[in-house]
């Protein structure tokens, strides 16, 4: 784990991925990289990391400070040990439907809907937000489980006409009480991805719980949903990185 920086959202999220890790019985690293670091530096931890037999897997926290280039970071990890799944050749595999690892919020979004045993294939699928991260593999992974599947975002004109059809909907914009109940179909399944805090320093997610609950026939808590699966795919992506890199060598 590597984390440049001192967002304090991402020093959360990495001590919740450290946690796991122990708990797990995973070996990691962490990586506490001043935000002035530059661009020439982190990509030779990377190389270091990329080269280092005894670390399977890499993860640069996002987002990095503004003078480094998140492309060519992403792109510098070794596919191999990218258990963010962001890499261009995972990426393309993802769309292929021939892949090793998902993205880790996608894939917890998807376990919480596969644990629920909420049925996939036929049905509409809305996933408001069109991130790398989220969005589009998001959109992709319920694809390949047979949804229809449709993407609204910032230009989409009215949202509340494709949200109101939605039989699951995915809501990953990253802005607090975004959805709201009267834009949510009887009986549908919520997913909130968001994680917004707030002044009082609360979190809420992108859907107006109290609101949308009343009219959802499932619907995910912030926190306490999204987040702690996003952390247990990336356990799992860890484990395949290890088996991954064994038979590599
Ligand atoms: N490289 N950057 C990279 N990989 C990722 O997979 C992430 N993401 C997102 C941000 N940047 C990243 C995460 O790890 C979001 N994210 C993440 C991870 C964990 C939690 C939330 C987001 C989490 O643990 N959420 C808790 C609450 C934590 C809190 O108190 O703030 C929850 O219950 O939702």
């Amino acid at each position: 784990m590597v984390i440049v920086g001192d967002d304090p959202a991402s020093r959360v999220y990495v001590n919740n991925k450290k946690k796991a890790c122990a708990e797990c019985g995973i070996y990691s690293e962490e990586y506490a990289l001043p935000e002035e670091t530059t661009q020439e530096e982190l990509l030779s931890l990377i190389d270091t990391l990329n080269k280092k037999s005894d670390i399977s897997g890499i993860l640069v926290q996002l987002p990095v400070p503004k003078h480094i280039d998140e492309t060519t970071i992403i792109n510098a990890i070794d596919p191999k040990k990218d258990v963010d799944a962001f890499h261009p050749i995972n990426v393309g595999k993802i769309m292929v439907g021939n892949f090793d690892f998902v993205p880790c919020t996608p894939a917890g979004v998807m376990e919480l809907i596969k644990e629920s045993g909420i049925e996939i294939s036929g049905k509409e699928c809305v996933v408001v937000g069109r991130s790398n991260i989220v969005g589009k593999p998001q959109a992709m992974l319920l694809l390949h489980q047979n949804g229809t599947v449709t993407i609204c975002h910032s230009r989409t004109k009215d949202l509340k006409e494709h949200t109101k059809k939605a039989d699951i909907l995915v809501v990953a914009v990253g802005i607090p009480n975004f959805v709201t109940g009267d834009m949510i179909k009887e009986g549908a399944v919520v997913i909130d991805v968001g994680i917004n805090r707030l002044e009082n320093k609360k979190l809420c997610g992108d859907v107006e719980f109290e609101s949308a609950e009343k009219v959802a026939g499932a619907i995910t808590p912030v926190p306490g949903g999204v987040g702690p699966m996003t952390i247990a795919m990336l356990m799992k992506n860890t484990v395949k990185a290890a088996e991954l890199n064994k038979t590599h060598k």
